[in-house]
């Protein structure tokens, strides 16, 4: 079935595929949990975006605050939590003679409840920031919130109730909601307690964007993103093994290919599962990593011969991006993902992936016999002679794009992934580049996740691991709770969305601490 998502995409709906993605789906999980303590946010300097919260009481005293116009109150959850909120109010005072109206705020990080969202002046809507008002008839009451929110402190205002009465709080709690089963999780890996707090931290994140879907931020995109899928699995076989859910998520994006079968960058799920018109190349071949890695985790064959033709198509597109030479030509739209990085050539990044996943879809090709084993072949060598001929500075010894000789960690990273040079030449080009310390740097714990990987790939432990104490640990000594979609050391207040406000906080790719470390045994 052909659905038109706009004027130039057309949808091919499979409905094989989202029938079976709908069969996949779980009843999510749900627990409750109550607010720790009352808290105020402080200025602190030394603190990420300025703000820390600062302890005042103990929950149990919450229904000694009597809150009248214009009062208000912070509660900490003590850890960061997603579902429904609720809380109970009592009247204190004459009987009401006005309905009450309330203000609540929900923070994943204390800048949120300090700074008022009407300065928010960044690009994504205002929509995602997190606050709802409520008009209450009839005290006592209790709020049972209907949306789901992503948070660990909720500030409650009074904007009115009436010279006569004040109100009172009890019972702020939530909801929880997750697909992942706390039954199912693998042991707290052994290793160093800083490894331990790190493995804590990642398993958190990911429990709380395992979602009906794998999201990418329970507070925003609250979506499928493929990119964040990848390494979502990779997480989850693991910790918490949902193999389930990853396989719910391959259906849903081979179930929503366009027209020429490439899957979509990424996919809303409600109010029923459609494609966004944004086509990523990396994205694209991530559908064929996933696959890769969902067979080894399973032995799953049924679910790899289905969806191989899907992910052969990846292959496609991304051969139609290369010119005569078998080279990635840049395109001059955001046509790969890569990093949140403007300035950031994407050709040899591309590149490096593209012959990344050609080795992972010829090992497949040949557990399945597929005729096209012999092409994907020749394709690598192609690629790989490209690479080689074009994009290798052999003074500078480093890979730089062909039109700009452009030097960035992406390349390196994405060559030395691809495996084209021997083991040592790769490590020497991963020290050569650290000591260089290119411009062109990685902002995400997504890009950095790469340079793991990279280091890892090279045999150098060592390396990896400082980059996971350097980088997601300096995270944990700016009091992050679960990992964030953005951290820049030298500039914490960075977003690419022109505002720290609309960052998640909670973010899907910055899960993999807890791969590294289990799978390696860090
Ligand atoms: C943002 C989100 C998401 C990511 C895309 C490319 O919208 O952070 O996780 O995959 O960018």
């Amino acid at each position: 079935m052909n659905i038109q998502v706009n004027e130039d995409v057309i949808i091919k709906k499979n409905t094989a595929f989202l029938k079976k993605a709908e069969q996949l789906r779980k009843p999510l999980l749900h627990q409750e949990v109550t607010a720790k303590s009352i808290v105020e946010v402080e200025a602190d300097a030394s603190m990420i975006h300025g703000w820390k919260m600062r302890q005042i009481a103990p929950i149990s005293d919450l229904d000694n605050y009597v809150l009248g116009q214009g009062d208000s109150i912070t509660v900490d959850f003590g850890e960061h939590v997603v579902g429904f909120p609720s809380l109970s109010i009592l009247p204190i005072g004459s009987p009401p003679d006005a309905p009450l109206y309330l203000k609540l705020t929900f923070g994943e990080m204390p800048v949120e409840i300090a700074e008022p969202f009407a300065n928010y002046d960044g690009w994504l809507s205002k929509s995602w920031l997190q606050e709802a008002h409520y008009h209450v008839d009839v005290l006592p009451h209790t709020l049972d919130m209907a949306r789901r929110y992503s948070f660990r402190y909720v500030k409650i205002e009074v904007i009115d109730s009436s010279p006569k009465y004040k109100v009172a709080l009890q019972h702020v709690k939530i909801k929880t909601v997750s697909s992942a089963n706390p039954d199912t999780l693998k042991e707290t890996p052994n290793t160093s307690d800083f490894f331990q707090k790190l493995d804590y931290v990642s398993v958190k994140t990911l429990n709380d964007c395992m979602q009906d879907v794998f999201e990418d931020g329970p507070k925003r995109d609250r979506r499928l993103w493929l990119g964040d899928l990848y390494l979502q699995a990779q997480t989850n076989y693991e910790t918490f093994q949902n193999q389930d859910l990853v396989k719910r998520c391959l259906y849903l994006f081979a179930g929503l290919t366009d027209a020429d079968g490439r899957v979509a960058a990424n996919l809303f799920i409600e109010p029923e599962p459609i494609p966004d018109d944004t086509y990523l190349v990396d994205y694209a071949l991530y559908f064929m990593m996933t696959l890769h890695d969902y067979y080894h985790a399973t032995g799953d064959i049924d679910t790899l011969t289905e969806l191989w033709p899907v992910a052969l198509d990846q292959i496609r597109f991304a051969e139609t991006l290369l010119d005569e030479r078998y080279l990635a030509v840049e395109q001059p739209y955001w046509w790969a993902f890569m990093d949140w990085n403007d300035t950031l050539e994407k050709q040899v990044p591309v590149q490096g992936l593209f012959i990344f996943t050609l080795k992972q879809a010829i090992s497949l090709a040949k557990i399945l016999h597929s005729e096209s084993t012999e092409k994907l072949t020749t394709l690598l060598e192609n690629t790989t002679e490209a690479a080689k001929k074009h994009l290798w500075d052999s003074e500078q010894k480093l890979f730089v794009s062909s039109s700009s000789q452009q030097i960035s960690w992406h390349s390196q990273i994405w060559m030395v992934l691809a495996g084209i040079l021997p083991n040592e030449e790769a490590e020497a080009l991963l020290k050569r580049t650290q000591d260089l310390a290119p411009e062109i740097g990685l902002t995400t714990p997504f890009a950095h996740h790469f340079l793991v990987e990279a280091w890892l790939k090279v045999g150098n432990k060592e390396a990896a691991k400082q980059v996971l104490v350097g980088y997601w640990g300096d995270m944990l000594h700016q009091g992050a709770d679960t990992f964030w979609e953005l951290f820049k050391p030298n500039n914490l207040s960075f977003s690419p969305y022109g505002s720290h406000l609309i960052n998640s906080y909670c973010h899907a790719w910055s899960c993999t601490p807890a791969y590294f470390i289990r799978k390696y045994n860090l």
